[in-house]
């Protein structure tokens, strides 16, 4: 099997095993199991921080399929007559530079557009954000503007720190966990079974809020399937019963919150049974799960993309935070707001500055002495502008944005309305992508660079719970594909004038780089970290971090935080008769682009391509039975997939996960954004639902 993977070299007798196994952590989701090479390409669980008992999900033990894969990129390709043809490493470099260097002579450093990888190291995306910053623009963004980014506004503006509060350990301690819009027992397995499930069998009560039944709501409790779009009133309904039952910590309110008396005059206006009615759900299940959660002592909330993939995801997130100000579960164990973060690094690619209006460790652009104290290491100062976000920068290709460098995203399929993405990219000067697949975003591309895959580097990543914990290499690079450190300081050597900036003897040197620039990350060390881990905000003094956050003051360096009042925000798109709403998301088999996870024949024969839930009386109006294909549409634009008739989901709503339709599902989602965040509406668009040959009589 070996000698037939693009990129390894092998005779057919060659061992199997070509590599030494050395711990690492798992590729896909942001729990960060560690694994290793177990040979046999494939890869095994090994006692980690995260997963002690070598525990591990389906995509972990799938994670070499794609290593080796034949569709893996080996050479350098540059667009020739219309055409990617290969071509060496010095004439891509030297395209890369001449292109994007003409773009910045004519039209300056914030003509360009740098995409930062969640898929990545924190040493790459901090030499991706390094090279945006040194060449003159803070227009570098990570998905998780896509992801968490309303998460993380909303929990900055009122805690000071956009990440969970607690651990994952400290979940296990929870007397109730309230899981908002996220479905763990699929998206974050190990999480799940190993640190949520066993509190729940102890006698936590799991209460989850999610239009449909899933794994999670298999073990749960109480469910609230609500409408989807509708969280806000659910959850101030919820905020309404804690005060009218008086289910507060009136201690908590009085020392670390402030406004409670604006919120409770706003909520005595809620009329529990017509949020109900608006969310589509019973009052008494609202109730229940109220009481459940405003009487533990110790109550958890976990949120996911149902919360934050919402143009009003910020204010979803407010809605959420109110319940753990006023019941009072912050600061200690069991507690606490945890958003559970998508890929196995887009906490870090965040942490190290991927983002246009921080840098490294979360420090406003436009905080003076944060930038003099990175020019001070290196050498020149970062704007103080903040930069545009990805989907703002899509939606300015061509006009005042000409180049773009995607490293490690797939923006083509998973950038709302794709379409529009899709001509949007043709409209670039320049666009060069670095990845591991001839993706759908490289197929604008005017040079695609062949970068290294997970297996294949050393640096650190950030889990969801802020433990910082090393990478190793499990793998050879196949072919002539380059690791992405060296491309990324290949191209800020050639591109920048301060060449000098991008020198490094390896990962390390940049990680100690970053702990000198990122006070969260002050005091970390990469021997300090070894098997294990170091947690942000870092303590030296314990030798760990610091696992629960805001306990005796919050992280804005008050000593309280404000209860906001919130009010509810329609989505974008209206229902016409006969429209049905379409919610999209993930299945535990498969991954985000699907780049990674359609490499992998086991993952793919555990389930197979991308299908649209329906409810059975939905189906049976339109005469769509299992199995059919359907035609999904609006005005956007229209994709057939199957049609997967199930009663786990509400009348009136599908769902469709986004992995590997063709038109890709994102042909459907709408690009109106957040206000304050810029995430888009992923979790709610509307649209028409037939069988296709219905559809093709129609055309
Ligand atoms: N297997 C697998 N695991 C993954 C990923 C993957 O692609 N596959 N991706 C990773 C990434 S990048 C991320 S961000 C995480 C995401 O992990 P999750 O947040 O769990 O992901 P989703 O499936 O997008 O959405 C969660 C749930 O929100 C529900 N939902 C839809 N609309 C609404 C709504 O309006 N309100 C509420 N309350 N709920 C709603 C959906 O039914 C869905 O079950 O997973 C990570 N882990
Ligand atoms: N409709 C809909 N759309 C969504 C969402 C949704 O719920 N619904 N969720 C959104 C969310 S939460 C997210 S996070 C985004 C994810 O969006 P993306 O980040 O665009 O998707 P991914 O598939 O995670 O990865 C992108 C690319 O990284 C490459 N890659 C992986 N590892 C490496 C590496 O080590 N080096 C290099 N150079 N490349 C690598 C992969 O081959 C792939 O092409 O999608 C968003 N889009
Ligand atoms: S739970 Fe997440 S990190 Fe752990 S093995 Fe599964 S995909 Fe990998
Ligand atoms: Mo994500």
């Amino acid at each position: 099997m070996a000698a037939e993977r693009g990129g390894v070299t092998e005779p057919n007798d060659a061992p199997d095993r070509r590599f030494e196994p050395e711990q690492t952590v798992c590729p896909f989701c942001g729990v960060g199991c560690t694994i290793e090479y177990a040979g046999n390409e494939t890869a095994t669980g090994v006692s980690g921080p995260v997963n002690a008992r070598g525990e591990i999900c389906p995509k972990g033990a799938a994670a070499f399929d794609m290593v080796a894969h034949d569709d893996r990129l080996t050479e350098p390709l540059v667009r020739d007559d219309g055409r990617l043809v290969a071509a060496s490493w010095e004439e891509a470099l030297d395209r890369v530079s001449e292109a994007i260097g003409r773009v910045v002579d004519e039209h300056g450093p914030d003509a360009v557009q740098f995409f930062a990888s969640s898929n990545c190291t924190n040493e790459e995306n901090y030499v991706l954000q390094k090279l945006a910053r040194v060449l003159g623009t803070n227009n570098v963004d990570n998905c998780a503007r896509l992801c968490h980014s309303s998460t993380v506004a909303a929990m900055s503006d009122r805690l000071g720190a956009g990440a969970m509060t607690n651990t994952l350990d400290d979940l296990g301690e929870a007397d109730c966990v309230f899981v908002n819009g996220a479905n763990p027992a699929e998206q974050h397995p190990v999480a799940f079974r190993s640190y949520v499930l066993p509190a729940v069998q102890n006698g936590a009560t799991l209460i989850h809020v999610d239009p449909r039944e899933n794994d999670t709501t298999t073990a749960a409790d109480v469910h609230l399937p609500l409408r989807p779009g509708t969280d806000i009133e659910l959850l101030n309904a919820v905020a309404a019963v804690l005060v009218e039952a008086d289910l507060v910590d009136r201690a908590f309110l009085e020392d670390r919150t402030a406004g409670f008396d604006r919120l409770r005059d706003h909520l005595a206006a809620v009329d529990v049974a017509e949020n109900a009615d608006r969310a589509g759900v019973d009052p008494e299940t609202i109730r229940a799960a109220a009481r459940a959660y405003g009487e533990a002592d110790r109550a958890a909330i976990v949120t996911g993309m149902g919360t934050s993939q919402h143009r009003c995801g910020t204010d979803n997130v407010h809605a959420l935070l109110n319940l753990a100000l006023l019941t009072g579960n912050v600061g200690r164990r069991g507690t606490g707001v945890n958003p559970l973060r998508g890929q196995n690094n887009v906490q870090g690619a965040s942490d190290v500055g991927g983002l246009p209006s921080v840098l490294p460790g979360y420090e406003s652009v436009d905080d003076e002495e944060a930038r003099e104290r990175v020019a001070a290491e290196w050498g020149v100062e970062p704007p103080e502008e903040p930069g545009l976000t990805e989907v703002e920068a899509t939606h300015r290709f061509g006009d005042d944005v000409r180049a773009a460098v995607v490293f490690g995203e797939n923006p083509a399929v998973t950038e709302p309305n794709a379409s529009a993405v899709a001509s949007a990219f043709d409209r670039l000067d320049h666009c060069v992508v670095i990845d591991l697949f001839e993706t759908a975003t490289a197929a604008h591309a005017d040079v695609v660079l062949p970068g290294s895959a997970w297996a294949e580097k050393t640096g650190t990543v950030t889990n969801t719970d802020r433990r910082v914990m090393r990478m190793r290499p499990n793998a050879d690079l196949p072919g002539d594909a380059r690791r992405d450190l060296d491309i990324l300081t290949a191209i800020g050597r050639r591109l920048t004038d301060h060449p000098d900036a991008f020198e490094y003897d390896g990962p390390h040197e940049v990680f100690g780089e970053l702990t000198r620039v990122a006070p969260i990350y002050d005091g970390m060390s990469y021997d300090g970290i070894g098997d294990g881990y170091q947690r942000w905000p870092f303590a030296a003094e314990d030798g760990t971090g610091t696992d629960v956050l805001h306990a005796e003051t919050f992280a804005t360096g008050e000593q309280t935080a404000p209860l906001s009042i919130v009010d509810p925000v329609p989505p974008a798109d209206e229902l016409e008769p006969d429209e049905l709403t379409l919610t999209t998301g993930r299945v535990l088999q498969h991954f985000n682009s699907g780049e990674l996870s359609r490499r992998s024949e086991r993952l793919m024969a555990m389930r197979g391509e991308d299908a649209l839930q329906i409810h059975p009386d939905d189906a049976a109006e339109r005469g769509i039975e299992d199995g059919d294909r359907v035609r999904v549409s609006n005005e956007r634009g229209a994709v057939t997939v199957a049609a997967d008739v199930t009663a786990t989901i509400p009348r009136g709503v599908t769902f469709c996960t986004f992995h590997y339709a063709d038109p890709v599902i994102n042909t459907l989602t709408g690009d109106e954004l957040d206000p304050v965040a810029g995430i888009p509406e992923f979790k709610h668009s509307a649209v028409a639902v037939e069988p296709i040959d219905a559809a093709a009589d129609a055309d």
